[in-house]
């Protein structure tokens, strides 16, 4: 199984996000991440055996969590990628000790992770053919995370399927 674990917005928040963005991706073109599948990933393990899942759940028992607020306030483009995505220009440090915990945990139970910087961010449109600066959201999207999310991830036809296996409540 493809497993991460993520910040996973409820439905009425992936429409307002949805929204948000629609004039901007409107002008970017590229491939936009329906709003079913939008959320903030904390780690991603890639292949994951089945018998290990019960790992992952102690782990996610484990986490602090303590309530994660963001304030979304622009669209990044990143080239090599070749994504856009929002992003808070703060992050709080909240933020980064949860991922940095689970990192940490994950790399001493065994599990491959990626050692490069935690940078939030929510993808909202994949293949952007036009290279863009950073650009502001208004009004900017405040957000109370509500849940860390175990999330399992297909490939399907129209881009990835996701499927959320365990959620923890966060605050
Ligand atoms: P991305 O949106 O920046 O591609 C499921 O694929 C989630 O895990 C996505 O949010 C994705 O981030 C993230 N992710 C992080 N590292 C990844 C990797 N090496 N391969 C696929 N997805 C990765």
């Amino acid at each position: 199984m493809r497993l991460f674990f993520a910040l996973w917005p409820d439905a009425s928040t992936q429409l307002e996000w949805e929204r948000a963005v629609a004039p901007l991706q409107a002008t970017l073109g590229g491939r936009r991440i329906p709003a079913a599948n939008l959320h903030l990933t904390l780690a991603f393990l890639g292949e994951v055996r089945g018998d290990r899942m019960n790992e992952l759940l102690r782990l996610g028992d484990d986490l602090d969590r303590s309530p994660v607020f963001l304030r979304l306030d622009r669209i990044e483009y990143w080239k090599k990628p070749g994504l856009a995505c929002l992003r808070p220009t703060e992050v709080p440090l909240v933020l980064e000790r949860l991922a940095g915990q689970l990192q940490t945990g994950l790399s001493l139970a065994g599990f491959a992770v990626e050692h490069r910087h935690f940078k939030p961010h929510v993808t909202v449109s994949r293949d952007v053919p036009i290279a863009t600066a950073s650009l502001p959201v208004w009004p900017v999207l405040e957000w109370s995370a509500p849940v860390i999310a175990l999330v399992r991830s297909r490939p399907g036809p129209a881009g990835a399927d996701y499927a959320v296996l365990h959620e923890w409540p966060l605050g």
